[in-house]
């Protein structure tokens, strides 16, 4: 997808490339609402997805858990977009949420991996994500890409309703352009972060802290964790640290903090103090020149400068790789957890 949208900004259009979804475009801006439903990793997407359209479309958007959305008897009709994400497209309650809002009059709109999955049957439309076969039951590659797909989807819905001008477009297209370039700089990282992972692969517990489009990465990171890791890890809106989880802080516990430069920084590193004076042990990812960060972290992964709209995808991968590292060095199986199906169909 991003080889396509650099080709089309060599040749000097102005259009922002997106693959045929099966809504045209006046159904697609013609919603008052979205709603954005998945379980899992997907869940993950979906909040980062509310950021993405209520930033660049100016619509309102409603996450909610395909695991419990129809529990509820929502408030959903036909002025509503349902984005239903799953990399298997076969995700039992994705698909009955799906099924409980089109049948209320909604249209769907499936973010999925796999062609011809049930998911996509259902939906009026599909973005495939083309992360590939996913081998291992923890969903990896497929959320990068989910990230990619509501980031043009948003893209997409703003230019439609008149939020993001042609230059804007451009711009927001040309940096997307250079995240393979940024993701392998972030692959490089991978020896340091090992080290991370041989320094703190013992402890019982993790905390994972992040802000605003990070708050989501935070669960993600904590998710991946617990997934292949069996470590109890948990993710927090670094701002609710002080309303409960700051009494489990000791220098027993490793917090891992997304410290990267956005325009809640300032209130990032004041969740950082708070932990360091508790003797929690800080476990940076940030920049090269954030020194604030650096002084009080106990360690740190340098992740490149970008827009803080595509940070999500960068700090998506340290996590993967270090809950990676700790279950290898736990002798956990990576690929096949306990427990855990890859896709949920029950
Ligand atoms: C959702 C999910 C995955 C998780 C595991 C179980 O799957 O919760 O996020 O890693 O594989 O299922 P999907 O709906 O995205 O296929």
């Amino acid at each position: 997808i991003i080889d396509t949208l650099a080709g089309r900004i060599k040749s000097g259009s102005p259009e922002v490339f997106l693959p045929d979804i099966g809504l045209e475009d006046e159904v697609f801006k013609s919603f008052d609402r979205v709603v954005m439903l998945a379980c899992g990793t997907s869940y993950h997407a979906g909040l980062i997805g509310k950021f993405l359209f209520e930033g660049l479309a100016r619509i309102p958007v409603e996450v909610d858990l395909g695991s419990e959305f129809r529990y509820r008897d929502p408030l959903v009709g036909p002025k509503d977009l349902v984005v239903a994400i799953s990399q298997s497209g076969e995700t039992a309650d994705t698909l009955a949420a799906l099924k409980e809002a089109t049948s209320k009059g909604a249209t769907a709109l499936a973010i999925c991996n796999v062609v011809g999955s049930s998911l996509t049957r259902e939906a009026s439309g599909t973005l495939y994500t083309h992360a590939g076969l996913e081998i291992g039951v923890a969903s990896t590659k497929a959320f990068t890409t989910q990230l990619v797909a509501l980031y043009l989807l948003a893209l997409h819905m703003g230019r439609l309703r008149g939020n993001v001008s042609d230059e804007k477009g451009i711009e927001l297209v040309d940096d997307l352009i250079k995240l393979p370039g940024l993701l392998q700089e972030v692959l490089d990282k991978e020896e340091e972060i090992k080290k991370i992972a041989e320094d703190y692969c013992q402890a019982d517990d993790f905390l994972y802290l992040g802000r605003g489009l990070c708050y989501p990465i935070a669960l993600e990171g904590a998710l991946k964790l617990k997934e292949i890791s069996y470590i109890h890890a948990e993710g927090y809106p670094a701002g609710e640290m002080k309303h409960g989880p700051i009494a489990l802080i000791d220098e027993k516990m490793p917090v891992v903090v997304l410290a990267n430069n956005t325009d809640v920084f300032e209130k990032v590193l004041s969740n950082m103090q708070e932990v360091s004076a508790r003797g929690g042990k800080l476990i940076a990812l940030t920049e090269e020149d954030n020194s604030a960060a650096l002084a009080l972290a106990d360690s740190a992964v340098m992740i490149p400068a970008a827009p803080q709209t595509l940070a999500p995808v960068l700090l998506t991968i340290p996590l993967q790789l270090l809950a990676y590292h700790i279950s290898v060095l736990r002798g956990t199986d990576v690929d096949q957890p306990r427990n855990l199906a890859k896709s949920v169909t029950v």
